[in-house]
């Protein structure tokens, strides 16, 4: 068993979804650091929860980086999202012709070691809101090869193209090696 340390059950699902091995959902807050790269605030949440906890278990952390507005709104995302949502990315966006940009993931694993998986997914913004599966920014990110939003697509799909994803699977390579 190895436990998923988040409050946000949708990467909860995307996650369960492409491991096999048994994975739980536990909710236990732990602080989110203002830092320059998602490693730094995955490193740090590994170190606060690693007395925390017993037994292996792992947390994600994730953002839109946006080309035209300088990576933004990057590892602010989540609280970004909370203040002005899509509607406020969007009209950011408005007469933007550069709409390239990125979503990143960091999967921090720990079993008395600490091991990083990052997943990138490139692609572009809407020029607006189309769908309503997934969460966040789902409804305006257009992953590059499908002309569909994430929030368009069922889990299956989306984790073809997202970050989280690609982090996952290389979670579960590692841990099929670990075997
Ligand atoms: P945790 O408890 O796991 O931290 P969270 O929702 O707070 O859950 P993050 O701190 O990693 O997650 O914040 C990332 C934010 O970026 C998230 O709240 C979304 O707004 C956005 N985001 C990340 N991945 C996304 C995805 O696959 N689709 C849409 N929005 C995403």
């Amino acid at each position: 068993m190895i436990y998923f340390v988040t409050s946000n059950k949708h990467k909860y699902e995307e996650i369960s979804k492409i491991l096999q091995h048994e994975i739980e959902m536990l909710h236990i807050p732990y602080p989110e650091i203002q830092a320059n790269s998602l490693e730094e605030v995955v490193e740090y949440g590994i170190n606060y929860l690693k007395n925390r906890i017993n037994g292996p278990f792992f947390i994600e952390d994730s953002g839109l980086f946006i080309q035209a507005l300088k990576g933004f709104p990057g590892v602010f995302s989540s609280y970004v999202f909370k203040c002005i949502g899509n509607k406020g990315i969007l009209k950011l966006m408005e007469g933007v012709i550069d709409r390239k940009a990125q979503f990143m993931s960091v999967i921090g694993f720990y079993n008395g070691g600490m091991y990083l998986f990052r997943g990138i997914s490139e692609g572009k913004i809407a020029e607006e809101e189309r769908g309503d599966r997934g969460f966040g920014y789902d409804p305006i990110f257009i992953p590059n090869g499908s002309q569909k939003t994430f929030g368009e697509m069922e889990i299956e799909e989306k984790n073809k193209f997202s970050h989280r994803g690609k982090a996952a699977i290389k979670l579960k390579q590692f841990l099929e090696n670990l075997l």
